[in-house]
């Protein structure tokens, strides 16, 4: 029953990886250091560049700011052209500096949400160095108790100090902004859903987009829905992909539970989000245990199947057993594309591409990780989990 992807479809796919991927990273228990790990940016695009080379999925990387500030951009850039890939979405970071303790764009004290804001102003004189397109935002402004600060003029606070970045933005540009349910703070969180994210968003303009990041739900929530809802609202920015068991553990996309990786691409494709350059693929991950180039590797593969096990479903078989309510007959059409073995149709794929059908094999026996082993010392962490 289920329909065989086109060459066409599958070459819509593209994935950004994340720059903080291949540092190393870990848990506040501990951050195991891994040999060969990279010492500076152009060093983790010189990884990254190795994920696209061997899949050809991943043409562009995000950074980080300032953990991956240089003083030279036009170098990292004309580095990242070299290694034949590109430069992506600049993420900002205000969780890591003492006067941000008590929030950052939500501060009470306007000095605070004055040095948060200037840091966003920053972050887009890189994008302009960098040519990126894409501001990313996500918080870590909360509250630990009740009562500690008033969650409505945080609200308030939030939409003033959003309104000044977004209005910073070239016209080219765009905000995206992320979510989260918890963590680091606990009782009570300033952006903790796509919903508050949404109308946001909506107040700000056109070129602000919500930011969905799969590990950032409670359990059990139903994320292909807010994909549904936010591709129908024009809203949907980025994704954010990672697997989670129990929080935000950022462990490989589609390891945990790869049917609902594939029920999120099955939305994302009903809804014309799929190729869509406005809907951007974004790895959020980091491998605390694992090899880090060999991870990303296993993480843009895993999305890849999905897309293709998506790809397989037959929609036009869909829609007749949909309209005449035949409950079961459209779950089986659903489970019959989840149930494909789209392996073999993805490595000939690859070969027509010139691409090599085992991505993974091809790379472990390429020599790199044994030579990064023994060329760099002294690899620096991600910047997470000290
Ligand atoms: C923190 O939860 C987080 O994982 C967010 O998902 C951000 O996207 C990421 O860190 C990088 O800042
Ligand atoms: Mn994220
Ligand atoms: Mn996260």
């Amino acid at each position: 029953m289920a329909v065989i992807p086109t060459p066409e479809q599958l070459d819509r796919l593209r994935i950004e990886v994340p720059s903080w991927a291949y540092g190393n990273s870990g848990t506040r228990f501990r951050v195991f250091s891994t040999p060969g790990t990279p010492r500076d940016p152009f060093e983790k695009l010189a990884d990254a560049a190795e994920v696209h080379k061997h899949t050809g999925l991943a043409p562009t990387v995000a950074l980080h700011y300032p953990w991956d500030k240089v003083d030279d951009w036009q170098a990292l850039r004309a580095r990242a052209e070299e290694l034949g890939v590109a430069l992506g979405t600049v993420n900002s970071n205000t969780f890591q500096d003492d006067d941000f303790k008590f929030g950052s764009l939500t501060h009470p004290d306007a000095r605070v949400r004055r040095k948060a804001i200037d840091h966003h102003f920053e972050c887009i004189d890189v994008m302009h160095e960098t040519g990126s397109r894409d501001l990313k935002v996500w918080l870590a402004d909360g509250t630990n108790y009740p009562g500690q600060d008033s969650i409505r003029e945080r609200q308030d606070r939030l939409a003033e100090s959003l309104a000044e970045i977004y209005a910073r933005l070239a016209d080219d540009q765009r905000m995206v902004l992320e979510y989260k349910f918890f963590e680091p703070a606990f009782y009570h969180t300033d952006i903790p859903d796509w919903g508050t994210s949404y109308v946001h968003c909506l107040a700000l303009g056109d070129r602000a987009k919500v930011v969905l990041d799969t590990g950032h739900h409670a359990p059990g929530t139903n994320i292909e829905f807010i994909v549904a809802q936010l591709l129908r609202l024009g809203k949907l920015g980025a994704f954010d992909f990672n697997s989670r068991f129990y929080g935000d553990d950022d462990l490989i996309v589609g390891a945990a539970d790869p049917f609902q990786l594939f029920r999120i691409i099955v939305e994302l494709i009903a809804g014309g989000g799929y190729g869509d350059p406005d809907v951007q693929l974004v790895l959020d991950q980091c491998h605390n245990i694992e090899e880090k180039v060999p991870g990303q590797i296993r993480s843009v593969l895993n999305v890849q199947e999905a897309v293709a096990k998506a790809l397989s479903l037959d929609t036009e078989a869909l829609a007749v057993a949909r309209r005449e309510c035949d409950v079961l007959l459209a779950n089986d059409i659903l489970m019959d594309a989840f149930a494909t073995d789209v392996r073999p149709l993805l490595a000939d794929y690859r070969e027509a591409k010139g691409l090599p059908a085992d991505p993974m094999r091809a790379f472990l026996a390429s020599g790199y990780l044994e030579r990064i082993a023994a060329e760099r010392v002294g690899g620096t962490q991600a910047g997470w989990g000290a």
